[in-house]
Parts: structure tokens; C-alpha cells; sequence
């Protein structure tokens, strides 16, 4: 039987079968792989096949996987660990209020998303909260992003504007919600499906296991089609097997430039004639995004993370 992975406690699996039944299943014995190692073998999205054994449901193999989320560890750097894959887009979620995001946090998202070839729509929530100041620099993230290819969608989850248009993006769609822990991600997600019961901290257990923190993000079926998977709230997200020659290739304003840059190895750091920095300078590239993408190399030459 085949089915899809749509939550995991690192010990089983719930599997929702393709008759739309789900049920428990846990990997035991050998189980074919053919997948890159990380820190879970099966993870949330994972395309699975699953047997019989004695009663129990029993994953015997994980489908080869389209794409997939990654993030990294903050304690141990070299724990790669899946947050979900097999997606059709992802939602990240900023807001300029309470507490307000980074453009730093975004651009990392979308990086790691882009690479893999993920659809993103930036979500720009609590805009019910927003005073004058705050609109104005909305619309600048609006700009900004959909400059660079990305739509941006103002919400307000607990007023539910705009809730309608998030929900006809999500129809028929596997679709995964990142952004800070606060943001409102499980709000919007209520507000659109008052009947999925979400238990907050049940959700998105966060467990302890010696130094590894790991974090589990939950798929929910959507009654109109399609589905969800909400994330706990992630600080930050590893841009882990990029190389520094690739980085530019997933900023999408900065790709049309790259041929133009004097230097056909340019990394668009301190290189004279570089397309790239022309661009910035006369504004048709962010300055913002530009400042993120050189934290991006800077931490990928050093292995340091930058936070902000
Ligand atoms: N004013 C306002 N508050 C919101 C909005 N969305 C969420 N909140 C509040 O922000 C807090 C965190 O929301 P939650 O959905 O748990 O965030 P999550 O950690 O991203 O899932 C809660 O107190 C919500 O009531 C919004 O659009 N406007
Ligand atoms: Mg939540
Ligand atoms: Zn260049």
C-alpha cells in the first residue's frame, strides 16, 4: 500500500493511505532507502510503501522525494534534519509587528525554497496591527519581493483579511507554512479550517533528546483539497550544501545579471565589473536583499552564522 507521511514522533508514523484512511506505522527491520542520510529516515510528506506485519503497519520503503525543506540544527551544525518534502509551494510568514521579522529570516527561506525549485508567496501577517509607519514598509516588502518574482499578501489572521485569497492559493496544494514562532501561522490556519483542532505545544512538540533538539511539523488534509503543513516556529534555516558559486543562481533578480558580470567565476563580493553590484547601486536589486545574500556567502565561507 501506498500513502503519504503526515506526522511523525521519530518512532511512528501516521500514513494516510490513498482510500484516504490513515493509519499508524512504524519503520522496522530493513527498509529500503535510496535516500541522502539525515537525521530522519522518514519525514513528514515522505511518499512511503507500507505492509502488513502481524497487524501492524509497517514502512518498508520511502519513495524518492521531489524536493524537500531542510533545516539546521542550531546546536549541532552538522545535523542536517528534514522539516518536510514532497511540497508544492511554501508560505513563509513574516510580520512587521509583534514581534517583527527579518528580511534576513525570509531570504534564507527563500533561498533554500528556490533552490529546490518551491513556489513561495511571502505572507506579511497582523496587518490589522500595522500604524502608518508600518503600512508604508509593507509596501516596500511588497516591492522588494515581487520584484524578485515573489508574491506578497498582507493578512490579518484574527481579522481575517485576506484569509479567503490565502485559501484559494492553497486549494489542491501541499502547501508548508514557515515563519518565526508568533507570527500567526497556526492562526491563519484555524481561520481557515475552524474544523482542524490544533493543539498548541502538542503540535509542534519540541523534544529534548540529549543535545539534538528536534522538531516535528504536522500535515493536515484540507476539507476543500490539499494540504497543510504547519511548522513550530524556526529561528533559522541552514543553508547547508550550497556552494558559493551557486548562491546567486536562487536570488531570481540577480540571475539575469549574472552573465553580465566581467568575471564569468564572480561572486559579486569585491570583483570590479560586476553586474550585480551595478544593479544594487542603482537600486534595481535591494539593497537589502543584497546585504542578506553577502551573510549568506559569508557564513557559507566560514561556517559562522550571522544572526539577526
Ligand atoms: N493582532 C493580530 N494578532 C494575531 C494575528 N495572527 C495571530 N495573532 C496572535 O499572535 C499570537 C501567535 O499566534 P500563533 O498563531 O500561535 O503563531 P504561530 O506561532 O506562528 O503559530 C497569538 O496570540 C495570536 O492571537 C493577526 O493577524 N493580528
Ligand atoms: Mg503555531
Ligand atoms: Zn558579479
Amino acid at each position: 500500500m501506498k500513502g503519504r507521511v503526515t506526522k511523525s514522533t521519530g518512532s511512528w508514523y501516521n500514513v494516510r493511505l490513498e482510500d484516504g484512511t490513515t493509519v499508524e506505522a512504524r519503520v522496522k527491520g530493513k527498509m529500503r532507502l535510496i535516500q541522502r542520510r539525515t537525521s530522519n529516515p522518514v519525514n513528514i510528506g515522505d511518499l512511503v510503501m507500507v505492509d502488513r506485519d502481524d497487524g501492524d503497519a509497517v514502512i518498508r520503503e520511502v519513495l524518492p522525494r521531489n524536493n524537500y525543506i531542510i533545516r539546521q540544527s542550531s546546536r549541532n551544525r552538522t545535523a542536517e534534519h528534514i522539516l518536510a518534502c514532497n511540497i508544492d509551494q511554501a508560505f513563509v510568514m513574516a510580520t512587521i509587528a509583534q514581534p517583527r521579522t527579518s528580511t534576513g529570516f525570509v531570504d534564507r527561506f527563500l533561498v533554500t525554497a528556490t533552490a529546490y525549485h518551491i513556489p513561495c508567496i511571502v505572507l506579511l501577517n497582523k496587518m490589522d496591527l500595522y500604524n502608518e509607519k508600518e503600512l508604508r514598509m509593507a509596501a516596500e516588502w511588497e516591492k522588494i519581493y515581487s520584484a524578485c518574482g515573489y508574491k506578497v499578501v498582507l493578512t490579518s489572521a484574527e481579522k481575517s483579511f485576506h484569509v479567503n485569497d490565502v485559501k484559494e492559493m492553497m486549494t489542491n496544494k501541499i502547501t508548508l507554512i514557515a515563519g518565526h514562532s508568533g507570527v500567526g501561522k497556526s492562526t491563519l490556519i484555524i481561520a481557515i479550517v475552524p474544523e482542524i483542532n490544533l493543539r498548541t505545544g502538542e503540535l509542534s512538540g519540541f523534544h529534548e533528546k540529549g543535545k539534538h533538539t528536534t522538531t516535528f511539523a504536522e500535515m493536515f488534509e484540507l476539507p476543500f483539497g490539499g494540504f497543510i503543513i504547519d511548522t513550530p516556529g524556526i529561528k533559522e534555516f541552514g543553508i547547508l550544501d550550497f556552494k558559493e558559486s551557486e548562491v546567486s543562481h536562487f536570488f531570481p533578480e540577480m540571475e539575469k545579471h549574472l552573465h553580465d558580470c566581467k568575471f564569468n567565476n564572480c561572486l559579486h563580493i569585491n570583483e570590479p565589473k560586476c553586474a550585480v553590484k551595478d544593479a544594487v547601486e542603482s537600486g534595481e536589486i535591494a539593497l537589502s536583499r543584497y546585504q542578506n545574500y553577502l551573510s549568506i556567502m559569508h557564513e557559507l565561507k566560514t561556517d559562522e552564522k550571522i544572526y539577526d
